[in-house]
């Protein structure tokens, strides 16, 4: 016999735990709700559910109860601890809610404040809008467009193109060698040499690309870039020619323009004529043409050299001159752009300049 009384019973035991889980149950959603911080939630959580908590303590009486019982009791244990897990996930969102919301109110906003203006947005360079707007209007007229290398064979970029080895083109001072027999290419001719030494007319396509020569002023830079069209086929005249020229004329610088040709050389054409187009800066509403500094008081403007492809040409790379005749014509997309835009000085198209590339 104890000074306190009789030990209780097990029943007694099991009875006092229900009582104390009971107790519990009632009183914890209201400690949760007097804790007006993170900490003081995180704290009384602690008291109820930590490692000396008072279920944890609970529990440690377990072993004084009837093995038959401890099934009931350990179900109504687990059962309070997921009640209180799930009020202070509860209450830890509504202490983050109370404080976003105070944040706020403290912080309001000012709606009549001018919006954050976005990082400028590049665009497309100068040169590659013109060149796409020339490709696609080749392509509207079925041209396909090809591609080729940058360093060439002397042979696939003069030879084949009946470049005499004496021409002034094929001296070193005017092109960049790499090799002996290997430079940059000088023209995207040597795109329609491969083509022509690998297949069989009829063949239409466009050659776009960067060309390489020892040239640099303010209207030569020594890396531009070219565009040549090629046609083969049999029975190929310059009516297809002056056809092709007329209509990419319109494209692209409207209905009605004026095209010209003028006899001109080029080693791989016969006949050769460069071609001009109706001055699009002098030009009256009347369509007459004034004259101005940009067509040189002419009312023309040069804006491509052409030409029925040479026979020796086509003999150099396997294709029966008597059997097959082509066209080909060939322009600077510098040049293009220059008249495009009024753009005085070809090299400002590889400064990066932002002053002058945001004006396109
Ligand atoms: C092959 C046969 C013929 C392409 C042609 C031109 C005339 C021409 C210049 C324009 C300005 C070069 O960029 S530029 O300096 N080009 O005048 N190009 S005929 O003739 C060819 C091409 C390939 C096999």
């Amino acid at each position: 016999m104890s000074a306190q009384g009789p030990s209780p019973t097990s029943t007694e035991i099991h009875a006092g735990i229900e009582q104390a889980l009971a107790a519990m149950r009632t009183r914890f959603p209201d400690r949760f709700a007097a804790a007006t911080t993170e900490q003081l939630l995180r704290d009384e959580n602690a008291k109820i559910l930590g490692k000396k908590g008072e279920l944890t303590s609970i529990l440690s009486q377990m072993g004084k109860v009837p093995a038959d019982a401890r099934k009931a009791i350990g179900e109504s244990v687990n059962a309070l601890r997921r009640e209180v897990e799930a009020a202070f996930e509860e209450a830890l969102k509504a202490l983050f809610q109370a404080k976003r919301k105070a944040e706020l109110e403290a912080r309001p906003f000012d709606l009549t404040l001018p919006g954050r203006v976005p990082a400028q947005l590049g665009h497309r360079h100068p040169l590659s809008i013109v060149r796409e707007e020339v490709i696609s209007i080749f392509r509207g007229m079925g041209f396909a467009v090809h591609d080729g290398p940058e360093v060439e064979l002397e042979e696939n970029n003069f030879t084949k193109l009946g470049f005499p080895p004496d021409h002034p083109a094929v001296d070193m001072q005017d092109s960049f060698w790499t090799t002996s027999n290997h430079l940059l290419r000088t023209h995207t001719s040597n795109i329609q040499a491969r083509a022509m030494s690998s297949r069989t007319p009829p063949m239409a396509f466009i050659a776009p690309g960067a060309v390489y020569r020892r040239d640099d002023d303010v209207t030569h830079s020594p890396m531009f870039h070219q565009l040549e069209a090629f046609l083969v086929d049999e029975n190929v005249s310059m009516a297809h020619l002056k056809g092709v020229l007329a209509e990419f004329a319109e494209r692209l610088y409207g209905p009605g323009t004026p095209v010209r040709l003028r006899p001109s050389y080029f080693p791989f054409v016969e006949p050769g004529a460069e071609v001009d187009i109706g001055c699009v800066f002098c030009k009256q509403p009347d369509g007459t043409r004034v004259g101005c500094n940009l067509c040189k008081h002419t009312g023309w403007i040069e804006i491509l050299g052409c030409g029925m492809i040479h026979p020796v040409v086509f003999e150099a790379c396997g294709i029966d001159p008597e059997k097959f005749t082509g066209f080909a014509l060939g322009m600077g997309i510098e040049r293009i752009a220059m008249l495009r835009y009024g753009v005085p000085d070809i090299r400002l198209f590889f400064e990066n300049d932002p002053r002058f590339l945001s004006q396109f």
